[in-house]
């Protein structure tokens, strides 16, 4: 009698869309061994004591596929705190594996060890891994590289060879010393000495051309590269002389495939583009280069980094031609200002959204969020001197509200009911007072200071609209949000304007991703469901819990009734310098009634403060 809902349950719960990692016979578990140490490193004839992972910059790579399971064991053998953070991970009811100090876990100690354990659920392509505390992410970051599942292809043509390139930034002095001095003073801090390809910088800076990254290639191949900004406090531009490169994918989703001789990349983000080399070995060399797009008003590092596109020789020419004769063409990049290009890059990118890779764009919204995000001011501690705007701290913040990191992590204090004294729930919904924000900026730049999240009900569709400001100069702010994708639905310069803008929202193809560039002196409008359906249960909760929707019919409209996204999600610019000002806050996410819909319990070795 059951028999067709029977089979259909089956069928439901083995379709891969559906499949729960851990269960499907093809997904593996994923060892790794992090070791953070100490190493003496030489860029720009400057030798500094840098913190790696295994002794490498860049940090090792971690390789999965879709669905596998991850387990990163890190120990702490340097005097620092430490923690490292999945950058764009989903984190599925792992919460604790997360990273961001204070937020989800306090420190790994010195002589700590701590095991990041997680699945990876419904990504596949690239992100990245970085210390989340401070500004250790400096020289700790390596890629994570999320294959397809086994006999999965790409939705693009399946390229020769697949390459990262991660961008950084080098400061021959620690980083450590620079923020620690810039929030003593209240003044900007020092910018990096260069920037870095794979961890070199290339040819163009003093004593840096032994440093060079070369690409290596054949002709007429298509090549993946994976390129992801690690910089601290720097967009990039990025291009290769006498190359189109076609974008396939951002933060971990595939998008419409186009083509551009130039792109742009902020910290947190990450794009997979194909490389297709000429069809014949072309006598010449290629520069690739890497140089800021800059908003804001303070000093900044304008230097370029540059890395070499070289065709290997045909054999019969080994002997005969040198490399070095070759003409070498460099691409030109846009003005450091050059915010149009900015605007008509983005508007460019959109979701594949395939039937097998849809958009799930949330159409009705429960909460709307209007958050201002900018610089401010604090006063000067009395009987001190700053060295901020007119004597002041510089600040930043969210809805005016600079977050403070509490002493013990938020997750912690959620999850056991000792949220008291640790954080409210107050965080506004919309700015505490409206003004013109990207007009003249009000005469009081003060932020007050607190730490304040939002709490959201399992399963809430949520619209958030990050409105730049002009207080202390307009700037691009690459926010990047922990624990989900959004969409990006719209966005423009000036001020928002809730009556007119919504009508002009994508809701069909947006792109889809853990980190935007907010426009300088404008807004985005991003949406996010909080909570994940359909890719997070065993094939037996699957299948009773389709045969349960479908004999009570509990369902009828198609929304989802299982999974959870619990945890304390933290947002905050991708900016260090912003973040470190306080340009950051949380969303709490409940957890749902289900049993699957819950945090698991904290694992045994996670750090206490
Ligand atoms: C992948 O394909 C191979 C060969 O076609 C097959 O033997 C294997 O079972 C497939 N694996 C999965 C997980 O589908
Ligand atoms: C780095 O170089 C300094 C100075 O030469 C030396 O004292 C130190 O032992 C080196 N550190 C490591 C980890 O090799
Ligand atoms: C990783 O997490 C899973 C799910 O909580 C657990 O079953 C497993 O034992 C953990 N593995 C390790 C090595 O801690
Ligand atoms: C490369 O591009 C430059 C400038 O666009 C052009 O002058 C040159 O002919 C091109 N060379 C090759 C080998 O493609
Ligand atoms: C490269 O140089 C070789 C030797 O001069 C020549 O035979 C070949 O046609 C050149 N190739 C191109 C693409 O210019
Ligand atoms: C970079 O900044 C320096 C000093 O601030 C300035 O002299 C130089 O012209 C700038 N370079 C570019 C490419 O804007
Ligand atoms: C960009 O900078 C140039 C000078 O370097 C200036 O002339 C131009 O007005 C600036 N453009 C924008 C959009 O700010
Ligand atoms: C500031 O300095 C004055 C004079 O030296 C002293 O009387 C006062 O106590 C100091 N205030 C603080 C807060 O340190
Ligand atoms: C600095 O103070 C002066 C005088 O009080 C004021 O006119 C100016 O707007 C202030 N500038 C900033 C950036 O706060
Ligand atoms: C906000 O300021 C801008 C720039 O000064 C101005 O063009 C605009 O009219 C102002 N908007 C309102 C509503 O006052
Ligand atoms: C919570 O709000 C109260 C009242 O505004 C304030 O006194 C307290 O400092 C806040 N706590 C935190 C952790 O921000
Ligand atoms: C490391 O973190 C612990 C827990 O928050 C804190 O008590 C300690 O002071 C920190 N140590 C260093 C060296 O920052
Ligand atoms: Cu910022």
């Amino acid at each position: 009698m059951a028999c067709p809902l029977f089979i259909v349950c089956v069928v439901l719960a083995l379709l891969p869309e559906f499949a729960f990692a851990a269960s499907a016979s093809d997904s593996s578990t994923r060892h790794y061994t992090f070791n953070i140490k100490l190493h003496n490193v030489t860029r720009l004839c400057h030798t500094r004591s840098i913190m790696s992972v295994n002794g490498q910059l860049p940090g090792p790579p971690i390789v999965a596929r879709e669905g596998d399971r991850v387990i990163i064991k890190v120990t702490n053998h340097v005097p620092n705190n430490i923690t490292l953070h999945w950058h764009g991970v989903r984190q599925l009811r792992s919460g604790w594996a997360d990273g961001p100090a204070y937020v989800t876990q306090c420190p790994i100690q010195s002589g700590q060890t701590y095991k990041y354990n997680f699945t990876i659920i419904g990504q596949r392509g690239t992100l990245f891994w970085h210390a989340h505390i401070s500004w250790l992410r400096a020289t700790l970051y390596g890629p994570i590289i999320i294959l397809p599942k086994r006999n999965d292809t790409y939705p693009f043509e399946k390229p020769y060879k697949e390459v990262p390139i991660i961008f950084g930034e080098w400061f021959n002095a620690d980083p450590e010393a620079v923020i620690s001095q810039a929030l003593q003073t209240g003044a900007g801090p020092n910018v990096s000495d260069a920037y870095t390809i794979n961890g070199l910088p290339g040819p163009l800076y003093n004593c840096s051309k032994k440093d060079t990254f070369k690409l290596k290639v054949k002709p007429g191949k298509t090549y993946l590269l994976r390129l992801i900004n690690a910089a601290l406090n720097d967009d990039l531009f990025f291009s290769i002389a006498n190359h189109t490169l076609t974008i396939v994918e951002a933060d971990a989703i595939y998008t419409k495939p186009f083509d551009t001789d130039i792109l742009l990349i902020t910290p947190g983000q990450t794009t997979n583009v194909l490389l297709k080399t000429k069809p014949s070995y072309p006598n010449a060399t290629y520069l690739m280069l890497a140089r800021p797009y800059v908003t804001g008003q303070g000093a900044v590092d304008n230097s370029t980094t540059a890395g070499i596109l070289e065709y290997e020789q045909p054999l019969s020419n080994q002997s005969s031609f040198k490399i070095k004769n070759h003409p070498l063409f460099k691409p030109s990049l846009p003005a450091l200002n050059d915010t149009n290009f900015a605007a008509n890059f983005s508007k460019k990118l959109r979701s594949l959204a395939s039937n097998k890779f849809p958009a799930n764009v949330p159409q009705n919204v429960d909460r709307r969020f209007f958050f201002t995000i900018g610089l401010g001011t604090n006063p000067c501690p009395k009987n001190t001197t700053c060295q901020g705007p007119n004597g002041t701290k510089f600040a930043a913040s969210v809805n005016n509200i600079s977050f403070v990191l509490p002493s013990t992590a938020l997750l912690q204090a959620h999850y056991f009911g000792q949220s008291n004294g640790v954080y409210n729930t107050t965080f506004p919904t919309n700015p505490p007072i409206p003004f013109n924000y990207t007009g003249n900026p009000p005469n009081n730049t003060m932020v007050s200071s607190g730490t304040d999240v939002v709490v959201l009900p399992f399963n809430t569709s949520v619209e958030l609209v990050l409105q730049d400001t002009s207080i202390l100069g307009v700037e691009s702010h690459p926010l990047h949000l922990h624990g989900f994708n959004f969409f990006i639905v719209g966005e423009g310069f000036g001020n928002y304007d809730p009556n007119k803008d919504p009508a002009k929202f994508n809701l069909i193809d947006p792109i889809e991703r853990n980190t935007i560039g907010a426009p300088s002196g404008g807004w985005v409008a991003l949406r996010f469901l909080a909570d994940n359906p359909g890719r997070f249960k065993t094939f037996h909760q699957k299948f009773l819990l389709c045969l349960s929707v479908h004999i009570f019919s509990f369902v009828t409209d198609g929304s989802p009734v299982e999974n959870t996204y619990t945890g304390v999600w933290f947002m905050h610019c991708h900016f260090e310098v912003h973040t470190s000002w306080g340009l950051r806050m949380a969303w709490i996410v409940l957890d749902g009634q289900q049993s699957n819909q819950k945090l698991l319990p904290p694992p045994s070795d996670l750090p206490k403060c």
